[in-house]
């Protein structure tokens, strides 16, 4: 991979009227664009005093205009985030201000950097193995509270130790087999073939056990789709306001109140959930409704989870019936909320039950707020069973990050079965080798140009 030869810069804090924004710049160029941008910085001397901050007035180098007074931070490579000579330029925040200062860094010689090209040159430097720069971009797009604890672990390192620690069993593996290809018996110690084959089975398990996170991960990171459903009038917007804590949707008495999909975000067990407040699903003609009700069913089909919300003072008709025939096509958990528990019940426990294969049932009153966190619990059980058992262990958050380590797990399943079968050494190398270089995948060791672009690319500017 090419060395960087130009200087990136970007504004790195967020956008919008803020007090600060954070301007970094990043490459050989560094200094010459110091001295472009703040003439005199370092009273005549050829360098800033490093990781020294300085006030100073930015200039456009074009026209010598004043843009915004500074605070300029020079950082020598390679101690700096991106191991190159870094600038720091702590901005007044706004719209125009950065602007102006980013301007004149480009007319000073900088080029406009790409999404996580700083984080890329970081770890094209060694400054940061690939799965600790991919935990910078969770960090930074967590959604509560565990996704962003989860990531700061991964930050530290803790993804890239256990795949270095796969790696390297694989390596030793791959040592012993190829010494026995090279060498006849006499010469090498003969290899263990029960040890062998521990090794690994334990390497597949590892590496499985590590892609299996992802469901759970990607829960984490991208949050989960909850849908409330059912017919008119059941007391869903009602239901949906409780689960909230909050008056989002409007309720009426009146059959078909709520028109459109509405969504709003809450945190179940620690999980980022988007609550969708649907219009009631019933076959009527009218076709305002039956847009609503068509918007209420492609939702369903995203779902992570439904709560379908039963009347439980009014006999089950054939819309309740038909709302649970669509459910029970759904590849999703589903939780029945039985509610207007306050109201003299017509409805069962046991009818309600028998709308949903498996659905548990939660007699709740959405306007007083009883069984609702019941209801809650129930629904977090269905959406979290997949939770690691060990709340501090290491959960993946990219799909990427899954495929390697399953295909690496697959790989050492391939070369356990071929040392069962007495196949020839040489074919187990090459299996154990695949499996080597996909877990290279997650600490950076085997990526490509192709797999560093892609992982990059979704980062955000200026990181
Ligand atoms: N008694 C009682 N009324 C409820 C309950 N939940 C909702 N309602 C009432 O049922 C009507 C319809 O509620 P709404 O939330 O708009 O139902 P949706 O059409 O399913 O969204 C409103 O008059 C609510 O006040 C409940 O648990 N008990
Ligand atoms: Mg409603």
């Amino acid at each position: 991979m090419s060395p960087c030869r130009d200087t990136i810069a970007a504004v790195a804090s967020g956008a919008g009227q803020c007090a600060v924004c954070l301007i970094r710049v990043s490459g050989p160029d560094c200094l010459a664009v110091l001295h472009k941008v703040f003439p005199g910085l370092a009273g005549g001397t050829p360098q800033p005093e490093p990781r020294r901050a300085y006030v100073r007035n930015a200039l456009d180098p074009d026209v010598g205009e004043r843009v915004d007074q500074c605070v300029v931070t020079f950082f020598r490579g390679p101690q700096s985030y991106t191991g190159e000579d870094v600038l720091e330029l702590g901005c007044h925040g706004g719209t125009v201000t950065p602007r102006r200062v980013l301007a004149a860094l480009l007319s000073a010689g900088c080029r406009l950097a790409d999404p996580g090209e700083f984080s890329k040159r970081a770890f094209l430097n060694g400054k940061l193995g690939l799965a600790e720069a991919e935990a910078v971009s969770s960090l930074i797009t967590a959604g509560s509270e565990l996704a962003q604890r989860n990531a700061l672990r991964q930050l530290e390192g803790r993804l890239g130790n256990e795949a270095a620690a796969l790696a390297c069993r694989l390596r030793q593996a791959l040592v012993h087999l190829e010494a026995s290809l090279d060498f006849d018996d006499e010469e090498v110690p003969s290899l263990q073939p029960a040890d062998l084959l521990v090794t690994l089975e334990d390497c597949a398990a590892s590496a499985q056990s590590l892609a299996d996170t992802w469901e759970f991960g990607r829960a984490l990171q991208e949050g989960l789709q909850l849908v409330v459903a059912g017919k008119p009038n059941t007391g869903k917007s009602s239901l949906l306001n409780c689960l909230l804590g909050e008056e989002r949707a409007i309720v009426t008495d009146i059959p078909g109140t709520t028109r459109d999909v509405l969504e709003s975000t809450f945190c179940l067990g620690g999980l980022p959930v988007t609550l969708f407040d649907t219009a009631g699903i019933t076959k009527s003609k009218d076709p305002i409704e039956r847009i609503g009700v068509a918007r209420a069913l492609s939702k369903l089909g995203s779902a992570d989870a439904v709560v379908l919300v039963v009347d439980g003072s009014r006999p089950l008709d054939g819309d309740d019936r038909w709302c649970a025939e669509l459910l029970q096509r759904a590849t999703c958990p589903v939780a029945v909320a039985l509610n207007k528990s306050d109201l003299p019940q017509v409805v069962g426990r046991d009818d309600a039950g028998t709308l949903v294969a498996a659905a548990p049932v939660v007699p709740t009153c959405a306007l007083n707020g009883s069984g609702v966190d019941r209801l809650k619990e129930v629904v977090e059980e269905q959406v979290t069973g997949n939770r690691p058992a060990d709340p501090e262990g290491t959960v993946i958050v990219s799909l990427r990050q899954r495929e390697a380590l399953a295909r690496s797990a697959r790989a050492s399943c391939r070369a356990a079965e071929a040392v069962r079968s007495a196949v020839p050494l040489d074919m187990i190398c090459a299996d154990v080798r695949d499996g080597l270089s996909a877990i290279g995948e997650i600490t950076g060791e085997t990526v490509t140009e192709d797999i560093l672009s892609a992982v990059f690319a979704q980062f955000c500017i200026g990181k």
